[in-house]
């Protein structure tokens, strides 16, 4: 292989890509290593590589790697690829962007692909109040942006986060995510006037939501005061701590706290956004509408771009040059997320992630029954989990976990790991992907988990 030459492989993906897993090397096969060997000599260590086998072609739930084996998506590259990869209408959209032009700054002479973005918004997200949003690259910067509009909303400081939180990796975004390792460790000073509450997680602590939510809420009061607080900062269905839904009634409390004391709810939807847990956005199934959400990942089938909308009154208290960015609501990213939001309702995939629910959660429960190291099994619509214990303490066990997803890539299953405590299997498919692409897969995952020492015989 030339060194700077492209790699072997299909150059197209998408839909068309054939359906079924197949291995024809070891994985990582020999050009992955090659491939390997380059990116530790170029690329800094601080990025991690999960899996690496590269890819050369994506699409429905397959990865075709540049060895030409095909592996099964369980990941959809952290919840981004919800439509599948190169979506016919994404692809289509962006092409016809890309000829056009690629760039001028919505904030020196704009285009109509960001407002129609922005329309779309207005009409998908809960509440039928008045709404605007802007649009931004990352989740992070989402997130940051919805602290800063709360903040200047309110002309208050304090922004209330929950353990186990994941907000992003800039300075604002590390001070609002929980867990030290490897996100923030060595990265600080962080910003200030973050406070951080416990939060509901049924497997841990037992609590109903209105519980869980009166003990958070009595921490707030009693170390931070209701009236300093400009924001609540809540993922719906935390992602990256461990894909913990929060007990019925929680989020609703903390909801109706926040509006009580003149905060702005915000909901982190970066990851549970856009059709993933079966609905829209995850805040429906608990029946709250949030004052502003953060949106990424899924709004535009792989493109980077980020979006908060919200209430009118809230989002139109920054002034005008106070939001931005260069890049922020790119016209391609643009083409993609108006793709991508016709592909979720022209498809379906509403539905289809309800549909993922019901074909997986049972399997996985029953698979509960015969392997004691599954110590709980949850989730919404095609964002579902399964956490694992040692058995004999019922302590969050990594080593099993990272174990039973080795186990999983080997046979070409890319499933990836979660949880403060690094013990979660959390599934995220793309929603394009069939049945029996799901089926096989999760038999390599229930395989591997009945391998896990202490498992019932089958
Ligand atoms: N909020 C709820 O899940 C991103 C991060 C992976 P960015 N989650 C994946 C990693 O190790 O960096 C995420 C999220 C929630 C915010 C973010 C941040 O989104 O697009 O990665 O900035």
């Amino acid at each position: 292989m030339d060194a700077t030459g492209p790699v072997a492989g299909p150059v197209v993906g998408g839909p068309g890509l054939p359906q079924r897993r197949q291995l024809v090397t070891e994985l990582p096969g020999p050009r992955s290593r090659e491939l390997l060997a380059r990116r530790e000599a170029a690329v800094a260590r601080g990025v991690s590589t999960m899996f690496p086998v590269f890819v050369a072609a994506a699409g429905g739930g397959i990865l075709v790697d540049v060895d030409g084996n095909a592996l099964i998506d369980l990941g959809s590259g952290i919840a981004v690829t919800t439509i599948g990869n190169s979506a016919p209408a994404v692809v289509d959209h962006v092409v016809r962007q890309v000829q056009a032009f690629t760039h001028t700054c919505f904030m020196i002479t704009p285009y109509e692909g960001y407002i129609a973005v922005c329309e779309q918004l207005a009409r998908l997200t809960p509440g039928s109040h008045d709404k605007r949003s802007a649009l931004f690259n990352s989740g992070a910067e989402a997130v940051e942006n919805a602290v800063k509009i709360a903040r200047i909303h309110t002309g208050r400081q304090a922004v209330v986060v929950f353990d186990h939180a994941y907000h992003g990796r800039t300075n604002l975004t590390m001070a609002l995510t929980a867990k030290n390792h490897p996100y923030k460790n060595g990265f600080g000073p962080f910003a200030p006037e973050i406070y951080r509450v416990p939060l509901s997680y049924p497997f841990r602590d037992g609590l109903p939501g209105p519980e869980a939510a009166a003990r958070a809420i009595q921490v707030i009061e009693s170390q931070i005061g209701a009236r300093n607080v400009a924001a609540v900062l809540l993922e719906p269905i935390q992602g990256e701590g461990g894909f913990i839904v929060p007990a019925e009634g929680f989020v609703a409390a903390i909801a109706a706290w926040s509006a009580a004391a003149g905060a702005v709810f915000i909901a982190d939807e970066v990851q549970t956004g856009f059709a993933r847990t079966g609905a829209m956005f995850a805040c429906e199934h608990e029946g709250v509408v949030p004052d502003l959400i953060a949106a990424a990942k899924g709004i535009a089938g792989g493109l980077p771009l980020s979006a908060v909308t919200g209430r009118a009154e809230i989002m139109e208290s920054a002034h005008p040059g106070g939001l931005g960015g260069t890049y922020g609501g790119n016209p391609l990213a643009c083409a993609a997320a108006l793709g991508a939001i016709e592909t979720i309702e022209r498809d379906g995939l509403i539905e289809r992630a309800r549909a993922i629910e019901a074909r997986v959660l049972p399997r996985l429960r029953a698979l509960a029954a015969t392997v004691p190291a599954i110590g709980d099994v949850r989730g919404r619509g095609a964002m579902l989990a399964v956490e694992l214990v040692d058995p004999a303490t019922g302590r969050p066990d990594a080593a099993a976990t990272t174990a039973v997803a080795r186990r999983c890539h080997t046979a070409g299953v890319v499933v990836l790991t979660c949880g403060t405590d690094g013990n979660v299997l959390r599934l995220l498919p793309p929603l394009a992907i069939g049945d029996d692409l799901l089926d096989d897969a999760l038999g390599v995952l229930a395989g591997a988990l009945e391998s896990l020492a202490g498992a019932a015989a089958r």
